[in-house]
């Protein structure tokens, strides 16, 4: 049997989708459903100032890509962590076993921006990256076609399905290559 990545004992997973998605919600749970690892690349570029200062018209910190990677090469071969970032296209593409893009209408997310105190270019370009699912084609454009899926993140009810599918995949893994994403797309 050929497997994917073999060293690794545990998988790691990508959870990646426009602000708002679900991406910390979803991986929190997930984590305490499967004791891996949730790593959150906003709070870890903070905690370790793992950036090039503060973007006054964005926000937020300036991520440092080659910082945020060599902090996590070590833990990322080990495997069984649970990595939630609104970008996707500058981890190395070997450290991940399952990329998952959380989807959510376009009108559900402009509240859930709204709630977030986000106003502006800063609610229309994220609301516009979501209806042109700008994070799907980056995942596809950065990983295997194989393990990008895309998982729909409109209510509470998609957050419990989608924790169920990704924890029967995990509690599955490792699966031959040509198996690999058996997760159903909805
Ligand atoms: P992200 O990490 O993608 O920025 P989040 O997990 O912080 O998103 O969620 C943003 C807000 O939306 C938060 O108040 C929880 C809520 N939310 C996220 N996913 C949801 C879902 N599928 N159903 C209902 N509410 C959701």
């Amino acid at each position: 049997m050929v497997l994917e990545n073999g060293n690794r004992k545990k998988p790691n997973i990508l959870v990646t989708g426009t602000p708002g998605t679900g991406k910390t919600t979803m991986s929190t749970r997930l984590a305490e459903a499967t004791q891996l690892k949730h790593i959150n690349i906003g709070d870890l570029v903070r905690e370790k100032n793992l950036h090039d200062g503060w973007d006054d018209e964005l926000a937020s910190y300036v991520l440092n890509e080659d910082l945020v990677c060599d902090e996590l090469e070590d833990v990322m071969e080990e495997g069984g962590n649970i990595v939630d970032h609104h970008g996707c296209d500058f981890f190395p593409e070997r450290w991940f076993d399952c990329v998952v893009v959380l989807q959510t209408d376009n009108t559900i997310l402009y509240d859930r921006l709204i709630n977030r105190g986000y106003r502006d270019s800063k609610l229309s370009n994220n609301v516009e990256c979501e209806i042109f699912q700008v994070l799907l084609d980056e995942a596809k454009a950065s990983y295997a076609e194989n393990i990008v899926v895309a998982l729909k993140s409109n209510n509470i009810l998609d957050i419990k399905r989608n924790v169920a599918t990704l924890t029967d995949w995990i509690s599955n893994w490792p699966v031959p290559v040509y198996g690999m994403m058996k997760i159903e797309l909805y």
